[in-house]
């Protein structure tokens, strides 16, 4: 059987870890080690994404009237912006991973001499994109990043899935790899998440869609 694995490694940034960043996730720093290990295993493709978003993005509470613009709280009703038809419900979050800003660097202890990529997303002001594929809508997509046709043209079979944050980001890569047809494997012991509580429910999603939830020896046995 033909297996190409590929690595994806989900939004390793200063502002997505502690002490400093905006968006802190706790742990966050902590899974570097294990990163690191992976990136030296013979993935097909090595591909880093980064959480990119002007300074007018949608996901940020600052750029939303009072009352419901509170950070990591509010809930907001979006449109797609090609059909008004289409809407999402979307959570506002702090500033965050500002293009060009310091908060937007994969944070230095990650070893990226080993990325053949590295996908910048979120950049469109009028979506939000935790998925490193494209946004949430379908009728149509506002926008994509040029990760499905690097996997596709590479001839991975498999994506294996590290990073933060593993109720958001990770989550919706995960789901959105399995919905373009790749073996999709998450490796828990390299994520953390924003509300851990939550992951009971992300993990029934991933079983519900046969993506499967791999320890960090478990990964390193099959690659
Ligand atoms: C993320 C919240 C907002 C993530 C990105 O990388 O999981 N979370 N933007
Ligand atoms: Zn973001």
């Amino acid at each position: 059987m033909l297996f190409k694995p590929a690595l994806i490694v989900v939004d390793l940034q200063e502002d997505f870890c502690p002490p400093d960043g905006a968006l802190a996730v706790q742990g966050g720093r902590d899974i570097v080690p294990l990163v690191n290990d992976l990136l030296t295993l013979p993935f097909h493709a090595k591909v880093a994404t980064k959480d990119y978003h002007p300074p007018d993005h949608i996901s940020f509470a600052s750029n939303h009237e009072p009352p419901n613009n509170v950070p990591f709280i509010s809930v907001i009703t979006i449109k797609n912006p090609l059909n008004a038809e289409e809407v999402e419900e979307t959570r506002l979050w702090p500033d965050h991973c500002v293009r060009g800003t310091k908060g937007a660097e994969l944070i230095p202890e990650l070893d990226t001499s080993k990325f053949d990529h590295i996908i910048e997303k979120g950049q469109d002001k009028r979506v939000e994109m935790y998925s490193a594929f494209a946004d949430p809508f379908l009728s149509p997509t506002v926008s994509r990043s040029e990760l499905a046709p690097i996997l596709h043209d590479a001839g991975v079979t498999d994506v294996y899935i590290v990073g933060l944050a593993a109720d958001y980001c990770v989550k919706y890569t995960a789901v959105d790899a399995r919905k373009h047809g790749f073996n999709t494997w998450v490796v828990g012991d390299a994520t953390r998440a924003v509300d851990p509580s939550s992951l009971p429910e992300v993990y029934k999603v991933y079983e519900e869609m046969g993506i499967r939830v791999i320890g960090k020896d478990d990964a390193f046995q099959r690659i």
